[in-house]
């Protein structure tokens, strides 16, 4: 209890000190967006526009069903315009998460594992080999474990709606087919910005690098790195297969993507105007989920023919499985052992 608060206060800190920085050490980006973002707003009269940031491409599921909450927001009420930006064009997950915070974007809907630099429990989701398939990702998400997790953002200043899906991820490389435990060895694997991330590949035997996804393609394309991961719609969407050789079925987590909305912007919100977001969010999602399964399976059969395909048996799966066990361990305190155990226990619930 003590630890979890007094790593409470220091994510504060932390926070405090990124928004007197302003968010962000390259650029004057987010600057220019929070002048934007409150332009739109104060230009439009009574409508107030919704900007919505995300990372992957057009076509991408997330990108068609971020234009499925637009179409059902806009036709149900004449207080909003939402307007899609895909492909990172305002900010990666990360630094779109602490616009929100300070109320210079409205939405962006990130993977789970970013926000884990905001709230440490949502590294639960991050821990490798623990939903064995959607049906129980579902369960557990639309339950009430899920509503617990989005109820934590609040003290980030930041509005939890709904969950979404990006999906079971999957390696890709260019030195070599990866078949067996000892095929990962050496190679260096581009992560997502997530310690839980960084250390489950290391014990897989990997050399893990933190990259942001909007790096990611050109880190590829100059050889900077070997490899990465993520769900096969995402690697199609993102022409990785242009820039990679081989790929395997590890199927070693499955990221969410929660829906989240600047606190300060809700809060200007009449009731009645939050429950239409709310129930848009939630929809728009259930949509995201069906595209993502169906997108799935097509992008799987299209990779298919850009790059050589090794499918890993279950008894090797079983060794990556045991390999990374520790990491769990590892990570119970940072995360919060009684919400970690209470992930865990859920997931066996609902398997
Ligand atoms: C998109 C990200 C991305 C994620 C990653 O903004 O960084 O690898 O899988 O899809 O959320």
């Amino acid at each position: 209890m003590k630890v979890k608060k007094s790593l409470f206060w220091l994510g504060m800190l932390f926070i405090l000190v990124l928004a007197a920085c302003g968010g962000n050490d390259s650029s004057t980006e987010p600057a220019n967006n929070e002048a934007q973002a409150v332009e739109a707003v104060e230009s439009s009269g009574d409508v107030k526009t919704l900007r919505l940031s995300i990372g992957v491409n057009e076509g991408h599921p997330q990108e068609i069903a971020a234009q499925k909450f637009k179409e059902l927001v806009e036709e149900r009420s004449e207080d909003f315009k939402v307007e899609v930006y895909h492909s990172g064009q305002i900010a990666d997950d990360r630094t779109a998460t602490e616009m929100l915070q300070l109320g210079s974007l409205e939405i962006t809907i990130p993977s789970t594992s970013p926000v884990v630099n905001f709230v440490p429990e949502y590294g639960v989701f991050d821990l490798p080999f623990t939903i064995p398939n959607a049906e129980v990702a579902d369960k557990v998400l639309d339950g009430p474990f899920g509503d617990k997790m989005l109820g934590l953002l609040e003290s980030q200043n930041i509005v939890g709606l709904a969950w979404w899906e990006n999906g079971f991820r999957q390696l890709t490389n260019n030195e070599r087919p990866v078949a067996t435990l000892e095929d990962v060895k050496g190679l260096s694997v581009r992560t997502m910005e997530n310690e839980i991330h960084i250390d489950a590949w290391a014990a897989l035997g990997a050399n893990p690098t933190p990259i942001a996804f909007t790096e990611l393609f050109a880190a590829l394309q100059q050889g900077t790195i070997d490899g990465q991961e993520n769900p096969y719609p995402n690697i199609e969407m993102s022409r990785f297969y242009e820039v990679q050789n081989y790929m395997s079925n590890t199927n070693h987590v499955y990221t969410p993507f929660v829906f989240l909305m600047s606190k300060p912007v809700w809060e200007e919100m009449t009731e009645e105007q939050q429950t239409l977001i709310r129930e848009a969010a939630v929809e728009a999602g259930q949509y995201n989920r069906e595209v993502n399964r169906q997108g799935d399976q097509e992008s799987l059969d299209k990779l298919k023919e850009e790059l050589e395909f090794t499918e890993i048996s279950p008894e090797e799966i079983q060794r990556f499985r045991d390999a990374v066990a520790p990491v769990i361990e590892k990570h119970a305190d940072a995360i919060g052992r009684e919400i970690v155990e209470e992930y865990l226990a859920e997931i066996e619930n609902q398997s």
